[in-house]
């Protein structure tokens, strides 16, 4: 994690406790602003989007908001309806109106279609002066159907698997999509067709054009142990290596981490719905149960203000709370405390799915015998075929199985269409 930069408060070097505290003034309201290339920053005072700030008339001010979840109801937070009204409560309550919002994905929990609709209802709620919400989809909202009824939402006017562009201010945006076709083992994943257009969209763009790129899972490495990256990133950031000014936005780790390369800025946002573990803080990713008085010291939203003749840019991360984060932090330590691995469950013939892994990794049956997959964790998996061989799984959430009939012998390769540093297999003995 030495690369993450935060920012430059921090003399402690970035190890867990350094990175903590960063993540703890983001939590605060933090502006940056880049001049000439040089990055400063300075802690505000107070917490812009609660109490105001100076946006001059022409800058460009847009908010972010990430990882809505609608349709999660496990204990990290039961009802994320209602921190999504929040969050979009408090956009609304903004000293000055943004011109819109992006959403970095994860809209849903299971891509169902109540559960589209229903953040669509409340997402339009929100008040901007263009009224719109631009959205790329996380790996939630295209299960199953390689994101059909994302595109039915969201796909107009869209390339592909729903990658776009647009202008606004002088800013050029790039909407990314890095969540279809993930490779077992791999990483998020944009793939040839999409980097292709990338190449050709910012061709006829002149070198001093600010560029901002969003997309769901983080463009750079920010923990490939977890999945927190994406395979083919860097390609992409080859072209926009020219452009003055570059910001990327990512969601899908549900904690604000920054880090800044040459003229590439990187900021991922909090979610709306639930926290995440620190990198490599615990035994796996996935929700984490914060008692409930600090929950809102986790979630929240991205405001970012872009003066695009100066070259100068403001991100500034509110959490729902508005707290401070030194609370955050303690926090962050307790629950810390209170995420010991979980004993995987080992019943015979069964392969248990616990803490993100396949116990057992390798199971080895007889033709003809039948394996069951059983969930234990508190987020959804689903089990695919690596090359193919037998038919996904349907989504399993927490407590449910899935059982096929193996009637050939040979080896199944296996992994989790929603995390694919899961895999198994399946050795069939003849
Ligand atoms: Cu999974």
């Amino acid at each position: 994690m030495s690369d993450f930069i935060t920012h430059d408060h921090s003399d402690d070097g970035i190890d867990r406790r350094g990175f903590l505290k960063c993540m703890a003034w983001a939590g605060t309201g933090m502006l940056w602003t880049i001049k000439g290339g040089v990055p400063m920053s300075a802690a505000l005072g107070r917490n812009l989007l609660g109490g105001g700030g100076d946006i001059a008339a022409n800058d460009l001010f847009f908010v972010q908001i990430s990882d809505s979840h609608i349709g999660f109801n496990k204990a990290a937070n039961q009802d994320v309806t209602a921190t999504l009204r929040e969050s979009i409560d408090r956009i609304n309550a903004l000293p000055k109106q943004p011109a819109f919002l992006l959403h970095t994905g994860d809209i849903t929990q299971l891509s169902a279609p109540n559960e589209f609709d229903t953040a669509q209802q409340l997402i339009t709620s929100a008040r901007t002066t263009s009224g719109r919400t631009f959205f790329v989809p996380g790996e939630h909202d295209v299960i199953g159907d390689a994101g059909a009824k994302y595109l039915q939402h969201y796909g107009k006017g869209t390339q592909g698997g729903g990658w776009y562009s647009f202008d606004h201010q002088g800013v050029h945006f790039i909407a990314l999509v890095n969540v279809l076709d993930l490779k077992p083992g791999g990483l998020g994943n944009l793939g040839r067709e999409q980097l292709e257009w990338l190449e050709r969209d910012v061709k006829r763009l002149s070198s001093s054009t600010p560029i901002v790129v969003f997309a769901h899972v983080p463009l750079w490495a920010v923990y490939p142990e977890w999945g927190w990256g994406t395979d083919d990133g860097a390609l992409a950031l080859t072209y926009l290596r020219r452009f003055g000014s570059v910001t990327v936005l990512n969601g899908h780790i549900h904690q604000v981490v920054q880090k800044i390369e040459g003229n590439v800025r990187f900021h991922t946002a909090m979610s709306t719905a639930f926290p995440q573990p620190a990198p490599g803080t615990a035994p796996s990713p996935g929700p984490l149960t914060v008692p409930a008085e600090q929950l809102r010291n986790f979630l929240g939203v991205t405001s970012v203000t872009i003066v695009p003749k100066q070259h100068s840019l403001a991100l500034v991360d509110s959490t729902l709370s508005g707290v401070a984060g030194v609370q955050a932090a303690h926090a962050m330590d307790d629950m810390k405390r209170g995420t010991e691995k979980r004993a995987a469950r080992v019943v015979p013939g069964e392969i248990g799915i616990d803490n993100f892994s396949f116990t057992p990794r390798e199971l080895s049956i007889a033709v003809g015998e039948t394996v069951t997959w059983r969930n234990h964790d508190d987020v959804p998996h689903q089990i695919v075929s690596a090359d193919k061989k037998f038919t996904p799984s349907s989504v399993l959430d927490t407590g449910q199985s899935y059982q096929r009939t193996f009637d050939r012998a040979g080896t199944f390769p296996y992994f989790c269409s929603l995390h694919p540093t899961m895999t198994g297999t399946v050795v069939v003995r003849g």
